[in-house]
């Protein structure tokens, strides 16, 4: 599951990976940036200096240790976008507990699924209702968390494992990424400058924190490591967050690209002072070139499109490159050793294929699951992302498309095996395949084709019936298709994309 000896040598010998830890980091900023603001709740407007993020930590992984959290325990956190989600990430950190990242849209069906694979010891959650998505891991309510006087705790070691990030997945279930202080740590330092961060830049959290990409590219994690101030948004609609970029005088923020578009369009209604802000991130799903023409005009600010995943390797088109690049490409890697190798569907290098990658950011394993693992990544490290891109003269990649089962709906990522797992526990239906159709506001929308044993359950009862086996709504499909028949492909497998052109 880790980097080989020599490579990890050779991350320390160039400077990625500085032997630091989360727990470390945060006492060092205490100390550093003192009483300036660290995090702002957008919702109630507290804020917390670096002094009371450090402090706040202190007592809550007392208050946990006492609770009988230990070193290499999983704890499920689902938390919405408030200064507790980092004060909960700190506490564990410094107990060397991993936190298990789940999104605030997830249901009983993902909560108790990750609450029993990963044995967690506990699961903290936002209110009394949610107690029940893992009935028999033991709650911790927001508002509730357990705080004691600080303890001394043993630090983890920069190696060990952090904590376990979702994967998009493609897959009947989702798989877990092991991210260790060491590798974490260097990516988001490494996007902080590439973001050109300073102690007087203000990032908006207004995607879920959870999610990979406002936690660390450079997200709170980089804003926190450059002595920035996070504000926290309860949620990433421009009703909500214009004024928080008014007030706090945002400078930088990150969304997905249908909420881009939302932004834009509610932009031109005008209202609201949103000159502070010099930066719109846009990533997680392709961004059309249509619609990044629009933002340095519309917004007003610089426009950088982000190409990453949860599993590690993120791009960055440059705070100066010109227009063209920024418009039509989806940056370039972080680091100078992210190894980048486009093959064919036969393994051999191309410029425009399948996108593997390999670096000192990039996982080298998901965590327990061998056999995955010999399919997701190559015998010599490298991990298959799924993508097809096109890598240009200048080193920039284009995504062309994907090749792994899964549909990118509008930056929420659903594995379509999953799905067609709940679907084919419905009695009256045979087989199930889903897939991805365009869209022109989320890119994707998904499409379950059903095959049924007798008549076809009503629509209606089929969004019923997966609601009820608690999977998170955006997972639901957005059409169902009745057919009689897959198309198949010449090795008779249900041939998708077949299916996705009949849409
Ligand atoms: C096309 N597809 C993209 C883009 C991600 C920063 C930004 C995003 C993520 C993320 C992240 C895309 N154009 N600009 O973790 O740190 C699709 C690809 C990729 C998958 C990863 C970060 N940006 N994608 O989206 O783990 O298919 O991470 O492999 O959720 O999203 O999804 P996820």
């Amino acid at each position: 599951m880790h980097w080989p000896e020599d490579v990890a040598a050779r991350y320390r010998a160039a400077g990625y990976w500085r032997a630091e830890t989360f727990g470390r980091m945060l006492g060092d900023l205490a100390a550093r940036y003192g009483s300036r603001p660290a995090l702002v709740d957008g919702a109630s407007g507290a804020r917390w200096s670096f002094r009371d993020l450090d402090e706040r930590a202190d007592r809550l992984a007392a208050g946990l240790h006492a609770f009988g959290v230990r070193r290499g325990d999983r704890v499920v956190v689902q938390l919405p976008n408030v200064p507790e989600f980092y004060q909960v990430c700190f506490a564990l950190f410094r107990i060397g507990a991993w936190p298990v990242f789940a999104l605030p849209a997830h249901r009983s069906a993902e909560i108790s699924y990750f609450c029993e694979f990963t044995e967690a010891v506990a699961y903290i959650c936002p209110d009394e209702e949610h107690r029940g998505l893992a009935p028999d891991t033991p709650a911790l309510v927001l508002g509730q968390l357990p705080e004691a006087d600080p303890v001394e705790l043993p630090e983890p070691s920069p190696g060990d494992v952090a904590f376990l990030q979702l994967s998009g997945g493609s897959t009947g279930l989702p798989k877990l990424i092991p991210r260790t202080h060491d590798d974490y740590i260097y990516s988001f330092r490494a996007s902080a400058e590439i973001c050109e961060l300073t102690p007087d830049s203000v990032y908006l959290c207004a995607l879920p924190a959870a999610h990979n990409f406002p936690m660390s590219s450079p997200g709170v994690f980089g804003a926190l490591s450059a002595g920035a101030a996070s504000v926290m948004a309860p949620d990433p609609s421009p009703g909500t967050c214009f004024p928080l970029v008014e007030r706090e005088r945002v400078t930088i923020t990150a969304l997905v690209p249908p909420l881009a578009l939302v932004w834009l369009d509610a932009a031109a209604n005008g209202g609201h002072d949103l000159s502070s802000l010099e930066v719109l991130q846009v990533g997680g799903a392709k961004f059309s070139a249509e619609a990044a023409k629009r933002v340095g005009p519309e917004l007003g600010c610089t426009l950088q499109q982000v190409f990453g995943m949860a599993e590690g390797l993120v791009n960055y088109t440059r705070l100066d490159d010109p227009e063209e690049v920024v418009v039509s490409t989806q940056g370039r890697p972080i680091s100078p050793d992210d190894e980048i190798l486009i093959v064919d569907d036969d393994d051999r290098e191309t410029d425009h294929g399948h996108l593997l990658t390999r670096g000192p950011y990039t996982i080298r394993g998901y965590w327990r699951a061998e056999e995955h693992n010999k399919i997701a990544f190559t015998p010599d490290g490298f991990y298959r992302t799924g993508d097809i891109v096109r890598r240009r003269p200048d080193g920039y990649l284009v995504v062309e498309g994907r090749a792994k089962d899964q549909i990118n709906r509008g930056g929420d990522k659903i594995a379509a095996e999953e799905i067609e797992n709940h679907l084919l526990a419905h009695p009256a239906i045979h087989d199930a395949s889903v897939v991805a159709v365009p869209d022109p506001y989320l890119g994707e929308r998904s499409c379950a084709y059903l095959i049924c044993k007798g008549e076809a359950p009503a629509k209606g009862e089929l969004r019923a019936f997966l609601r009820d086996r608690g999977i998170a709504a955006f997972k639901i499909p957005d059409r169902f298709e009745f057919v009689d028949a897959f198309p198949q492909t010449a090795v008779g497998k249900v041939s998708k994309r077949h299916l996705r052109e009949r849409t």
